[in-house]
């Protein structure tokens, strides 16, 4: 189903032609307004008026994380701060967060998307969604809510956690389509068992899953657990939010990119150069709509392959499989993106505390769980019980102050976490997604 059936089946010429018109467009806009944008222009050599063809984008300059923490919290923007009406963040490499911003206007073309998004995954104007996403600085709720009142569906803004009222409010309100991260349905479905609740009796048809990596295994997991049809949905803040891609549920294979507003590469994370449709590497976005936060050939860290054959459903925007890792080593831990240096940047403020750690991810039922292992010194070790437990609950503390999430810290003997001889190995990821 299309929500805006014009755009989404443009003919691949006239897709083009509207990119470049755009691109032109979003380079001279940035090329005056961010003085960011225009020292790396004038860097790489190119003028925005040079740009002449669709091919000309890879003559731009990358744009990366860093970029954005150099610039915090606002640098970036493209517009002054009596035009932005949305702030949203998500997490940097170190204490900072990553920070973005929205005009009225992107406010406007993000439920759009996400409308489209809903569309794309079977959802209409008669549709209860039942969004169990976080709202808050994280993307994820208050996109898929405007998507879904743009769309005209009733959402029920329920955000996460307090899982059993969750199943009742499903039960009673007769949700049908849920959005959620992957593993926190699966979550769902067993709270749902210890209640008695069975699935096949309730009203849900098609989830919306994302904001962290998943597989086919739990696709049919969570299809035969909750008895639906389980789309996935990607994007990140930086380009928008939730709504950058979707699979369509007549094909389920590969997530159509909205090409009219987001122009994807995928180049080779080691030398930047952008390889060939077909190709696994890392995913790289240009937006060209974005009016507050626009990015230039932005490094999302996602692998991925991007493949243009056309899709039964009609459309004819570029396909990328689900992503399947990152070049980078952000872990995504219930749904919350962690960098191992985050949680470096918090042991490395507290005394007696040593610089060997080890994170150890896993999951345990369909929950994530992280423990931190982590030296402390001489004096500290022989110390009483008592005061190394409380400097074990003050590492937890900060951790879920910081970054948000429930951590297992473990006081280890000072030299007993391995030492490499290159690279040290920092986490140990266990999880079988
Ligand atoms: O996670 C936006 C979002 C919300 C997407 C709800 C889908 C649903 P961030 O918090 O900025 O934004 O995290 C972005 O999450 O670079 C990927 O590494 C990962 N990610 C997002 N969607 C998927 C997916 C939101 N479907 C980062 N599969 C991205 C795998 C995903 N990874």
């Amino acid at each position: 189903m299309f929500f805006d059936e014009e755009f989404e089946t443009l003919p691949r010429e006239a897709l083009e032609a509207l990119q470049l018109k755009r691109l032109v467009a979003m380079a001279k806009r940035v090329y005056a307004t961010v003085p960011f944008y225009k020292k790396k222009f004038d860097e790489a050599g190119i003028k925005p008026s040079k740009i002449k063809s669709l091919k000309d984008l890879r003559r731009l300059p990358f744009t990366n994380k860093i970029d954005l923490r150099d610039n915090y919290p606002f640098g970036l923007f493209a517009v002054p701060m009596e035009q932005v009406v949305r702030i949203h963040a998500s997490s940097g490499t170190t204490g900072k967060p990553t920070v973005v911003g929205y005009t009225r206007r992107d406010i406007n073309t993000w439920a759009e998307l996400m409308a489209r998004s809903l569309a794309a995954a079977g959802a209409h104007k008669n549709d209860i969604i039942h969004n169990a996403y976080g709202y808050g600085l994280f993307t994820g709720g208050l996109g898929v809510h405007y998507g879904a009142e743009k769309l005209g569906a009733s959402v029920i803004p329920i955000s996460g956690g307090n899982s059993k009222r969750q199943i009742v409010i499903m039960q009673d309100f007769g949700s049908t389509v849920l959005t959620c991260t992957p593993s926190y349905a699966l979550f769902l479905a067993e709270t749902a068992d210890e209640m008695g609740v069975d699935f096949k009796k309730l009203k849900l048809k098609v989830g919306i899953f994302g904001a962290e990596p998943w597989s086919e295994r739990m696709r049919d997991d969570i299809e035969r657990k909750l008895n639906i049809q389980a789309i996935d949905i990607y994007g990140l803040s930086e380009v928008m939010g939730p709504g950058v891609s979707i699979e369509c549920l007549e094909a389920k294979r590969g997530l159509h990119i909205f090409e009219d507003h987001f122009i994807p590469e995928i180049i080779d994370p080691k030398n930047g150069e952008v390889l060939p449709y077909g190709q696994k590497g890392e995913l790289v976005f240009t937006t060209v709509t974005k009016e507050a936060f626009p990015l230039i050939r932005y490094r999302t860290r996602d692998i991925s392959v991007l493949y243009p054959e056309p899709c039964k459903c009609g459309r004819t925007h570029v396909r990328m499989e689900r992503v399947s890792g990152r070049s980078d080593d952000m872990l995504i831990i219930r749904g919350v993106n962690v960098f191992p240096s985050q949680i470096e940047s918090v042991l490395m403020n507290i005394e007696g505390v040593e610089p060997h750690y080890l994170l150890i991810v896993d999951r345990q039922g369909t929950l994530d769980t992280l423990e931190v292992h982590v030296e402390v010194n001489e004096k500290v070790f022989s110390d009483e019980v008592k005061n190394l437990q409380s400097l074990g609950r003050r590492i937890e503390k900060e951790i879920k102050d910081l970054l948000g999430v429930n951590a297992g810290v473990k006081l280890v003997e000072p030299k007993t976490i391995q030492r490499s001889e290159g690279k040290a190995q920092r986490v140990i990821d266990k999880r079988k997604i």
